[in-house]
Parts: structure tokens; sequence; C-alpha cells
């Protein structure tokens, strides 16, 4: 089968709901797209697993073709370990929203960086909560006007590739979805990269956060290979409250380390063995 027809295995005939012109469609392609290559390269589809909080961006759920839980709003992370702990063997993915990510799910943000689970997490970060109408999220920008504040965003915001390096994440990258084979590149490494890898996808809203439309002009692409300070510089350069400036996306830190699996003898056991439930053999 070619990666084509395997992409459009991927697909499923939901209708799908977004606005026209979101970039939620191009997030849905790249995801696709690098799943067709890992599946081309064998990745078993069935082996790959996903869970969804709520949001626009979640209705991913609907629209790939994989087993999952379109779980609960904030609860992304620890519904992936879940699925991770029933069988180790199954490649994650867990797609949240910003609100999600970082408002009601941010205590599990921090702690994913520390515990390592072998999983990728996809932020699609519109800064706002977009399907409750556009309220602010943690990485709207300071004076955002919004219905629930109309005089504006007083709080800065914060700066969520920062965080992740605190963290101790293992994989950090940003992406602009528009850049689709670039996109999908980085979903491979991140899928491929051994441990929690986490994706911050610049996805303008385009109804509720108008302004931030031409910020993709400013962006250039890296593979940092140069560690920690390097990346501590990238996370540096640009944050939602820059109004100019360059905006570095691509790998901006990863590191090879072992993983919740490694550390923890049942899930090794699991793991070495390739069996998860039923027996199922990798
Ligand atoms: C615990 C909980 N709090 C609040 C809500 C209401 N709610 C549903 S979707 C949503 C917004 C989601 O925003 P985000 O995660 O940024 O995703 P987006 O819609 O912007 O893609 C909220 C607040 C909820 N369902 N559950």
């Amino acid at each position: 089968m070619t990666i084509e027809q395997i992409k459009q295995k991927l697909g499923t005939d939901q209708e799908i709901t977004w606005c026209p012109g979101c970039k939620n469609f191009l997030i849905l392609e790249s995801v696709k797209k690098a799943l067709a290559k890992l599946i081309s390269e064998g990745y078993k589809q069935e082996h790959f697993a996903m869970a969804t909080g709520i949001g626009c961006h979640q209705k991913i759920y609907d629209y790939i073709n994989m087993s999952g839980i379109y779980g609960l709003h904030g609860r992304v992370i620890p519904t992936c370990y879940g699925i991770k702990l029933g069988n180790p063997n199954l490649t994650v993915l867990g797609f949240a929203g910003d609100g999600d990510a970082y408002a009601e799910g941010m205590e599990h943000f921090i702690h994913a960086g520390r515990f390592n689970f072998d999983m990728t997490y996809i932020v699609a970060d519109n800064q706002n909560f977009a399907l409750t109408t556009g309220q602010a999220t943690p990485t709207s920008r300071q004076g955002y006007v919004n219905k629930a504040e109309p005089l504006g965003e007083f709080n800065k915001p914060l700066n969520p590739i920062k965080l992740a390096l605190a963290s101790g994440m293992s994989f950090i990258a940003r992406c602009d979805p528009r850049d689709i084979n670039h996109t999908a590149e980085i979903i491979e490494k991140a899928i491929k990269h051994k441990g929690f890898s986490y994706i911050e996808m610049m996805q303008h809203c385009l109804v509720f956060n108008v302004e931030t439309a031409e910020e993709d002009r400013e962006m250039y692409k890296i593979d940092n290979k140069d560690g920690m300070k390097k990346a501590i510089e990238l996370a540096d350069e640009w944050d939602y409250n820059s109004k100019k400036g360059k905006i570095p996306i691509g790998v901006l830190y990863q590191e090879s380390r072992k993983t919740q699996e490694d550390e923890w003898p049942q899930l090794k056991n699991l793991v070495e063995k390739k069996v998860g439930w039923k027996g199922l053999k990798k």
C-alpha cells in the first residue's frame, strides 16, 4: 500500500465540524501523514492508541481511525498513562488544547516531564478556550479582549516551552501547522523518541484570536542539537506576549533518558515480552 492509501485508511467518515479555514484541519493532515509514514515503515495501525480532552481540537478523536478514549477536559495525560499501564506496548498519542493542557491539566503537564512515560503529547495552542467561545487561557496575550474580560486579560502569558524544559521533558518541539510537511516530520520524530515527547502547535484561532495571524512570517526552523543551554535561549527568544521577533520552530530540545517503562519492573517485563492485554504481539 502507498503512504497515500494508508493515509486514506486513517480517516473516518465523520463530518468535520471545525470552522472553515481552522488550522485543526492542517494538524489533522500532518498527524495522518506522520502516522501513514510510520505504518509504511512497520508500525501497526492497531498498536496506536489516543486520548483527547474536550474542546475544538479534541474532536480530532472522531476524524482518525484509531482506538482510544475521548476523555475529560484537562485529563489527557493521565488517560494516556492509564492506556500505557494497561498495555505499555501501545504507541500512545495525547491531543489537547491550550486550555486543556495549561489550565485544567497543568499539574499533569509538569509531572509528565519527571515521569517520562513513552508517549507523545500534542497541544494545539490557539491561545483561548475556543469551544466555549474565546475565554482567555494561560497562553493568551496581555490585553486579549474576550467576552469574559471586556477590559482585556491582565495577566502575562505562560511560556509553555520554558515550563516544559524546567519540568524535565525529554523532547520539546514547536510547530507551525501551515507547514504540513515540517509538522509531519516533527510528529514522526516525536513518536520515535523514547520518552515523553511534547509538541506545541501554534494554532492561531481564526475566530477569537485574529491578531496573531501574521506570526508565521517570523518563524524559522531549527533542530537543536546543542542541549539545554541553547534550548533555554530558544525558549526565551519568543513567548506569547512578544509582538515581534523571530519564532523558532522545530525540535527545541531532545535528550535520551530512561523512561517510566524502563524504571518500572512490571512494565519493563511487559515491554520485553512484547505482550499487552490479550497477548497482543507487537
Ligand atoms: C472540567 C471542565 N471544565 C470546563 C469544561 C468546559 N469546557 C469544555 S471545552 C472547553 C474549552 C476547551 O479549550 P481548549 O482546551 O483550549 O481547546 P479548544 O476548544 O480551544 O481547542 C471548556 C472550558 C469542561 N468540559 N470540563
